[in-house]
């Protein structure tokens, strides 16, 4: 880490309500939105204590105090609850650590926001599924999570980012930007941008469903990426679900298809050799039964009926957004490498192909984990 950002990691960890003397700062952990530190404290006879400090993205969540407001109340309340059922409420939530002046974000003086969380140890976030098991967890973790938000007021969340997974905006967003072609890239991606317009029509498929009050709103994680899960390094257990950022009311078939999107595929999200990037029926179906089974019965008919659509459409809309980022030139979501946005984007749209193919076998698993679940 450079010298410059160091000084300034220290300047705004000296705002938050931290003990003993900070002893390392490394930037942690693969998301693609904010910028993630792990800070290392010594304090005094008890060790050595780690906290994760956080600079919010700013450019993607225009809001930032909204955010925060909807995170403390979320994990207040989450806090509570998991207390009250006996559950460790340090490790199964993230829990903030305020400012000096009591707030639960510091704002330094380049505009920027900095929250700071407690770091949740002996679990990791994992990058890939390795074992189906831990997939299996995340599942039982995401729904789990929808069922401990299911009486929380949701009127009181604000929308972080309007229309996050409203297909028909998204697909609008991204005609715009092909329009606009600011990089002159789309002319090298015209079968990616065929491959989009050619399904036009199912953007409005759950937009529709939400305007005839068809199907519940409720209040959903919205990013539900494997790595947006700790796993319990001793038990193996989804212990707890983070990147809250955009925890707000949705559609229950959306935590299920983004799952599906990102930890049943074969491969990365950036793969370059499309023959890699498959679809794991074996993982989606063991996904579908572990998020059935945490949502604990709550799900209704309809819902469950329609989560392989909600896989579909998440992969399709998490494709066309890399597209539409990659041809705005890389401006959303974090790259490392030259054509990294064009390369998630091929895998979604490998994958949707799949999902299209393999249908009738994803219609069949769903069905039958309904009925084993009903039982
Ligand atoms: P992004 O929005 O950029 O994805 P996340 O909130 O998901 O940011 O955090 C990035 C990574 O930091 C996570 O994948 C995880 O590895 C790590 N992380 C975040 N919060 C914690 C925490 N409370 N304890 C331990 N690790 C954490
Ligand atoms: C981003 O923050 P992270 O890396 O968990 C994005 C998701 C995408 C995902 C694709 C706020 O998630 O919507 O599905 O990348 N988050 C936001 O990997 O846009
Ligand atoms: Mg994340």
């Amino acid at each position: 880490m450079r010298n410059a950002e160091e000084a300034m990691i220290r300047e705004v960890a000296s705002h938050f309500q931290y003990e003993g003397i900070l002893q390392k700062i490394v930037p942690y952990g693969n998301g693609h939105i904010n910028d993630t530190y792990l800070l290392t404290y010594a304090v005094g006879c008890m060790g050595l204590i780690r906290v994760i400090l956080q600079r919010i993205n700013t450019h993607v969540f225009q809001k930032p105090v909204e955010v925060m407001e909807n995170i403390l109340h979320i994990t207040s309340y989450l806090h509570e609850k998991i207390k009250t059922a006996g559950g460790d409420p340090y490790r199964e939530t993230l829990n903030l650590i305020p400012t000096r002046e009591g707030k639960a974000y510091y704002q330094g003086a380049d505009e920027a926001y900095w929250r700071s969380f407690v770091f949740i140890t002996d679990a990791f976030c994992y990058d890939t599924v390795e074992r189906a098991e831990d997939f299996y967890q995340s599942a039982l973790a995401f729904g789990r999570f929808q069922g401990l938000l299911a009486d929380f007021p949701a009127e009181k969340l604000h929308e972080t980012i309007p229309g996050f997974h409203d297909t028909e905006k998204r697909f609008s967003d991204f005609q715009r930007a092909v329009s606009k072609d600011e990089k002159g890239r789309a002319k090298e991606v015209q079968t990616e941008i065929e491959f989009v317009r050619s399904r036009k029509e199912e953007t409005s498929f759950f937009t529709e469903r939400i305007r005839r009050k068809e199907l519940p709103l409720r209040v959903t994680h919205n990013d539900t990426k494997f790595n947006n899960i700790m796993i319990d390094s001793e038990t193996g257990k989804g212990i707890c679900v983070i990147d809250l950022d955009t925890t707000m009311p949705g559609l229950a078939v959306y935590d299920f298809g983004d799952s599906i999107r990102f930890g049943a595929s074969t491969g990365a999200e950036d793969e370059r050799d499309l023959s890699k990037v498959r679809l794991n029926l074996e993982l989606f179906q063991i996904y579908t039964k572990g998020f059935i089974q945490g949502c604990g019965g709550s799900l209704t008919k309809e819902e469950l009926k329609l989560l392989p659509m909600g896989a579909r459409m998440m992969t399709y809309e998490c494709g066309m957004r890399f597209l539409a980022d990659y041809l705005q030139g890389d401006v959303y979501f974090k790259t490392c490498r030259k054509g990294q946005n064009l390369d998630r984007a091929r895998t979604q749209f490998k994958l949707v192909r799949e999902m299209e193919e393999h249908w009738t076998e994803m219609n069949r698993i769903v069905e039958n984990e309904m009925t084993l679940c009903v039982r």
